[in-house]
């Protein structure tokens, strides 16, 4: 295979509605699409971080100069592009795992679509369909709260996480376990919100069986993950603090957390995921994948991974309607509580012409 063309596009998509978490709100989803074009076939994908570094270090304008001056530069010097050699050149790059995802998968899928073999297969899923959970964001009320939780279990969602910081914790899991019940799927999600110095509050939790609370502490504070685990019945999963399979190891090895969101942008691309997957397996401990309100180009690669065995809890990979009045893609429909695994060689999925024309903000050729 060889590297023909790469160019990259900023898209900005509306929200349907605002987005807050303890780090921000959002009311749209910018981001930039990766387009590359190989002898061989052509391959999309989707960068998952925002304009600002506030859910993790990395952002569109930084990963842009990442990709364009230090990346891409070091593939295209590949004699063969293959997604295998790619990693270990991109390996000098410190850092920058979401820069390199978006880059790996790309080209991942450009090769897997001239094998004609789908991402889900490459990656060794086996289901057709995957249980859809979704993420609730932090709402100005209870009442407000409550309807929404109503309203996506009407449409079918199995799982229900709420984001959570202080001020919005206890009350909004209580109001939620008191109207929907025990049997509820229920978790919540702080994204670094909190310090051990809260470990007796978050305590509090405890008492309404949470499949799991989310990345409570500092990012990459494994060692006070642990401590907090120690005083909590609710299992501690990690999301921010998770950046490669290294890292997984070493949490598991701590008891820092017994569940892991995946992120594949989050851990550098698929492979990298498919070996958190697979260590996470080999320790009993359940893995699920998360969202970053992805358009269609960066869901359907997810759903692949959401598809391995590994993945026994419902990921936040929700339908297109819940994020977007139009996507960028043919949308994912919720039917029954499940979103279907693509089918298509490579991710499954491209950018219909049209959208895309219309939420492209800019396009800057990348390569040659
Ligand atoms: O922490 O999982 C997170 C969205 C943006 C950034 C971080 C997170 C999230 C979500 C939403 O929780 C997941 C989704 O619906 O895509
Ligand atoms: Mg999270």
């Amino acid at each position: 295979m060889r590297l023909e063309r790469a160019e990259l596009l900023h898209v900005s998509l509306p929200l349907i509605t605002p987005f807050r978490t303890s780090f921000g709100t959002m009311t749209s989803k910018d981001t930039f699409l990766l387009h590359i074009v190989t002898d061989r076939a052509e391959g999309w994908s989707e960068f998952a971080a925002d304009p600002e570094p506030l859910y993790c270090a990395e952002f569109i304008a930084g990963a842009e100069i990442v990709i364009r001056d230090f990346l891409l530069p070091r593939v295209a010097a590949l004699r063969t592009p293959t997604t295998a050699a790619l990693a270990p050149a991109m390996a000098a790059v410190k850092g920058h795992e979401l820069a390199k995802a978006a880059l790996e998968t790309a080209l991942l899928d450009a090769e897997l679509r001239a094998h004609g073999m789908p991402l889900a297969t490459f990656l060794g899923s086996v289901h057709e369909r995957v249980p859809a959970g979704v993420s609730i964001g932090i709402k100005d009320s209870l009442p407000e709260l409550i309807d929404d939780v109503e309203r996506y279990l009407a449409e079918g969602y199995v799982r229900i996480k709420l984001k959570i910081e202080p001020g919005w914790d206890v009350a909004p899991v209580r109001a939620v376990r008191e109207r929907f019940g025990e049997a509820l799927p229920l978790q919540v999600d702080a994204n670094t919100a909190y310090t051990l110095a809260d470990a007796e509050h978050l305590g509090k939790l405890d008492e309404f069986g949470l499949l799991l609370i989310e990345e409570p502490l500092e990012e990459n504070n494994l060692h006070a993950h642990a401590r907090l685990q120690r005083r909590l019945t609710t299992p501690v999963c990690l999301d921010e603090s998770i950046h490669n399979a290294r890292d997984a190891a070493s949490a598991i090895a701590l008891d820092a957390c017994r569940v892991i969101n995946i992120k594949p942008a989050r851990v550098g691309g698929y492979p990298e995921a498919r070996r958190i997957h697979d260590l996470a397996a080999a320790h009993g401990v359940p893995v699920w994948c998360g969202g970053m309100l992805e358009t269609g180009i960066g869901r359907a690669p997810n759903l692949a991974l959401a598809a391995l065995p590994g993945c026994t809890l419902p990921g936040d990979t929700s339908a297109s309607g819940r994020y977007f009045a139009e996507d960028i893609t043919e949308p994912f429909v919720l039917r029954d509580g499940h979103l279907p695994v693509p089918t298509a060689p490579g991710i499954g999925i491209d950018p219909l012409p049209d959208a895309l024309a219309r939420f492209t903000t800019a396009r800057r050729r990348l390569y040659p």
